[in-house]
């Protein structure tokens, strides 16, 4: 892990990174390293995962060579919108850095290259009572995947490619390095933060079907607001607001 640290300058977020070449889950491991009280901004990089998750218990796949981790952060409540921004942002800087490749943001959580998902976010937060001890950011980016080994993504996915070359260190550096930038940057930019993640969002103005449970809403991908909920415009004229937690969006 030391060509992962080198020249990674950061004031919080990375200070600290721990390497398993086989997790469960970076969330796990992670959540269990705040609850022992483990430093904010550390970082829980795995070389591969056996139970990858995204939202809703969904699972990730993530084998060997992908980038899956985790930070740590004992945030303040009035940050929590801003993480997924804050994420999204770090990581598309660093697929577009390390990888050349311009990178969208679908709403609320898909990083998506050439049309494709080649990462997403997930964020898990630990309340007691009505306090929030923790909050762990999860990322997984693939990375030289075979995506076609995975019927049950491959239509939807994709990977980047590493070229032989350590891109996997080199983007994790620069994510980690915009996201100790942008994290500092709260509270008083978050509207910044908020303007310039709503920027990258390919979302807005398209056809969208929202998902929830067993119910599908069609409707028009209209605006998001500073909290990051998404407001849907339907056919009648009515809208509602989703939140990124509860929904699935499939863009058409
Ligand atoms: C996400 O959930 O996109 C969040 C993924 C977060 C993964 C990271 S890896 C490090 C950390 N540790 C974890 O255990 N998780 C986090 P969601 O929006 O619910 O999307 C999940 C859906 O994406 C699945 O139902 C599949 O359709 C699809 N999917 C699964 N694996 C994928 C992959 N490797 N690439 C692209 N799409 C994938």
């Amino acid at each position: 892990m030391a060509s992962l640290v080198g020249g990674l300058n950061t004031r919080l977020i990375g200070r600290k990174i721990l390497y398993y070449p086989v997790l469960a889950s970076t969330m796990d491991a992670a959540r269990k390293a705040a609850l022992d009280g483990e430093a904010g901004g550390t970082v829980i990089v795995a070389g591969e995962q056996t139970q990858g998750r995204g939202r809703l218990s969904r699972s990730w796949v993530s084998p060997r060579g992908s980038i899956a981790l985790s930070i740590i952060l004992y945030p303040e409540v009035i940050y929590l919108p801003y993480l997924v921004m804050i994420t999204a942002l770090a990581a598309s800087a660093a697929i577009e850095g390390a990888a050349s490749l311009p990178t969208a943001v679908k709403w609320p959580n898909d990083l998506i290259v050439g049309g494709k998902k080649v990462g997403g976010i997930l964020i898990e937060n630990g309340w007691d009572g009505g306090v929030l001890r923790f909050s762990i950011v999860g990322i997984g980016i693939n990375v030289d995947m075979e995506v076609a080994a995975y019927p049950e993504i491959a239509e939807i996915a994709a990977s980047l490619r590493s070229g032989g070359r350590d891109m996997r260190a080199e983007l994790i550096r620069q994510l980690l390095a915009e996201f100790d930038r942008l994290y500092l940057m709260l509270p008083a930019e978050g509207h910044a933060i908020f303007e310039a993640w709503r920027g990258r969002l390919t979302t807005l103005g398209k056809a969208v079907t929202v998902v929830s449970g067993d119910q599908a809403i069609e409707g028009t991908a209209e605006a998001v607001d500073e909290s990051g909920a998404l407001r849907v415009r339907k056919p009648d004229g009515s809208s509602i607001t989703v939140l990124a937690g509860d929904v699935s969006l499939r863009e058409k």
